[in-house]
């Protein structure tokens, strides 16, 4: 009985591998010992490679190696998979000759989230098991399967009872040798791959079908190489393909970014003056002041968490409408088969509705979701601090406004706090939440617990206007005004953003929001490209048309009208109409964001760089293979975005003035990962 016993997940770096290579070779000379039994100590099998043994020298054995070895043992090896065996974990049960499992165990080949692809074997022996097409699924999706599904596919050959896993693989390997059954080795086997090469088509309609989810990364597409190098060569070169493939990719700039984006979504949870252990408050009922889109959403996230909600609204039409919104979501997850449909009567039965604001007394939270306007915000509080219980925390959802001048309106600043969601509320993953000069240590814990038990990365910001997220998208959207008015179409800015890797450029958002934001025709000055677009009812896509024109299936389509509403506006400002090369919209958009995000650092608004970057991958979209802005300006080097900066500062003014923290680095030749 082999265990393995490395750290929290039996992560296998150099020593593991090293332990594994000595006790099976000790095994093998042993006469008294028939058959070897591979088991996870602790809480799993194995979370695979150590990740942060990646771009460093190699010291050992490499993995593949080693399980090359374990392969040629020349007596029966049984992996015995609990809790989790992912990567290199099953990468390493895939090199013995049989596998067992308990029904709760996870197994999976998630190295594509990371850049990389299963490196030690895995592209060719998982089609060997369960053929081309499930293989593509598992290793270019990422996504870990249930024992059960993976016994259903082959991929286990047993499972054992939940709470026998030891005893039932030793009983099966003791099997093995009574039975005198053969060493199966995954390398020999070519049953399942013989469709591969029969169907070559598969990989390239598999291709199409995810190149919306897979644009703009590597390791997907080296993935699918590999996969189809398994059908076509014998083991051996493919390992060799394999191996090719996997070096690339690790010494790659979208690995390293995405295996620091791994790390740095467990940093967040990481608050230096407030520790792991500090004490969180009891949340049983969660109360939501506002049923329109955004406390719909923030509804849903704490229903699906089994957490009752009670939701109130001033109008009872209003309410209505905000709880058929909810249920019609559900109903239309559970037609697309991802929620079972008595699930949805146990979600609506969790949420209670009401037109007293009274009814709040009983929250353990309450959010405040109502538009932005502080005078309500106000009131809303005032009102919360007479009636909510002692102990009760108050959140604002607000996305810009200063949650401590909000604070300030009860007697109890200490437990008011900003948990900022992103719309669509209950999809994004992301919660800013926002620390008011006064919040309290356990309150704050409480905000950052409560948003990873309802499935979100939180984030712990401070207060200033639009908080780190639309505090950096304001640098963004300014630039891209001016740069319409100097003559680039909306669409080429679209464009560039696009091809940068984000899900879509600012004109496309601004039309998906709704142009008319904080816009009326009374108070409406007619001076700005977008109040021109208002008054002539182009306010997006809901109307049909905004920047762009959109047809009934609402695919967009540069327009004219636009194009000559911004020529007026330009003229009128006297704007200089020029040409911008790509490279100069992406600058001009992205550099002072970086900018902004080293501001926001100095200011101490964000505790560390990487929690920005976490903050524009889960609420923007910013490609996790570019590793966030922060993380993406240290790519290109301080110095020559401090460089750019200044010359964009020569010709447009201070927007562009490099902030002292920026400047510092660059002159020290550091990055913002050196903070
Ligand atoms: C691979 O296998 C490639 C093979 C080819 C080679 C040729 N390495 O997530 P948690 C740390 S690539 C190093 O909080 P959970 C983690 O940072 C790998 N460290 O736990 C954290 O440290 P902290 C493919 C690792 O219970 C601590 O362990 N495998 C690794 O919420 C606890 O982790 C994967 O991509 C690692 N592999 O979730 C799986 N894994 O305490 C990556 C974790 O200092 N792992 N740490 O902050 C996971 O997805 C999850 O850890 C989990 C457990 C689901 C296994």
């Amino acid at each position: 009985m082999l265990t393995l016993q490395s750290g929290p997940v039996n992560a296998l770096g150099s020593a593991l591998r090293q332990g594994i290579l000595a006790a099976v070779e000790a095994a093998e000379a042993d006469p008294a010992i028939t058959a070897i039994v591979l088991i996870g100590g602790g809480r799993m099998f194995s979370a695979g490679a150590d990740i942060t043994e990646f771009g460093k020298p190699q010291t050992g054995i490499g993995l593949p190696d080693l399980l090359n070895r374990i392969e040629a043992a020349s007596k029966p090896v049984v992996a015995a998979i609990h809790g989790n065996a992912l990567g290199g974990g099953l990468e390493t049960a895939l090199a013995c000759h049989y596998r067992v499992a308990v029904p709760s165990a996870k197994v999976g080949l998630p190295e594509v989230k990371l850049g990389i692809l299963p490196g030690a074997g895995g592209t060719q022996r998982l089609p060997r098991v369960v053929g081309p097409r499930k293989a593509l699924e598992v290793i270019v999706g990422g996504s870990p399967i249930g024992a059960k599904a993976a016994a259903a596919m082959g991929l286990i050959d047993e499972l054992a009872p939940e709470d026998g896993l030891r005893a039932h693989a030793v009983a099966f390997a003791e099997r093995v040798v009574a039975e005198g059954r053969p060493l199966l080795k995954i390398r020999d086997r070519d049953d399942k791959i013989a469709e591969g090469r029969e169907n070559p088509g598969l990989f390239a309609a598999f291709r199409d079908e995810n190149a919306r989810k897979t644009r703009g990364f590597e390791a997907p597409e080296a993935c699918i190489a590999c996969i189809e190098a398994a059908c076509r060569l014998p083991f051996d070169e493919g390992l060799a393909f394999e191996r090719a493939e996997f070096q690339t990719l690790v010494s790659g700039t979208q690995s390293a970014a995405q295996r620091y984006v791994f790390f740095a979504e467990r940093q967040t949870a990481k608050i230096p003056d407030v520790p792991d252990d500090t004490p969180a408050r009891p949340i049983a009922r969660v109360g939501v002041i506002g049923a329109g889109t955004m406390g719909g959403g923030i509804s849903m996230n704490f229903l699906n968490a089994g957490i009752p909600v009670t939701i109130v609204e001033t109008k009872r039409e209003a309410l209505d409408r905000g709880l058929k919104t909810i249920r019609t979501n559900y109903e239309n997850t559970a037609k697309k088969g991802r929620l079972k449909p008595e699930d949805v009567e146990t979600r609506m039965g969790l949420l209670t509705d009401t037109l007293e604001i009274e009814a709040l007394a009983e929250c353990d939270l309450i959010i405040e979701a109502v538009f932005e306007d502080m005078g309500i915000k106000k009131e809303i509080f005032s009102k919360l601090d007479t009636l909510a219980k002692p102990g009760a925390i108050l959140a604002s959802n607000t996305s810009y406004l200063d949650i401590d001048a909000i604070a300030a309106m009860t007697s109890r600043p200490a437990d008011v706090i900003g948990m900022h969601f992103f719309s669509p509320a209950n999809v994004m993953r992301l919660l800013e939440v926002v620390r008011g000069e006064r919040t309290a240590k356990d309150v704050i814990a409480t905000a950052m617990q409560i948003g990873r038990k309802i499935g979100k990365i939180s984030v712990l910001v401070g207060v200033c206007h639009g908080f780190v997220g639309n505090r950096m998208l304001a640098q963004r959207q300014r630039e891209a005004n001016r740069l319409i008015l100097e003559g680039v179409t909306p669409w080429d800015v679209d464009r560039v953003i696009y091809e940068f890797g984000l899900p879509m450029g600012p004109f496309t958002m601004s039309d998906l929001a709704g142009l008319d934001i904080g816009w009326s025709r009374e108070t409406n000055r007619s001076e700005s490209v977008r109040d021109l677009l208002c008054e002539q009812d182009r306010r997006g896509q809901k109307t049909g048309a905004g920047f762009y024109d959109y047809d009934a299936k609402r695919k967009a389509t540069p327009s004219t009208v636009t194009e000559e509403i911004i020529a007026t506006v330009a003229e009128r400002q006297g704007v200089t109409r020029r040409d911008a090369t790509d490279q100069e919209i992406l600058e001009r958009c992205l550099y002072p964001m970086v900018n902004e995000g080293a501001k926001i650092l100095e200011e101490g608004k964000a505790i560390r760089a990487s929690d920005i970057d976490i903050v524009w991958i889960n609420g923007y979209g910013w490609p996790v293979y570019r590793g966030g802005p922060m993380f993406w300006a240290d790519t290109i080097g301080l110095p020559k975005v401090l460089e750019r900066l200044r010359a964009y500062q020569a010709e447009y003014g201070d927007d562009f003035a490099p902030s002292a923290l920026l400047e510092r680095l660059a002159v020290e030749g550091k990055g913002f990962k050196d903070l």
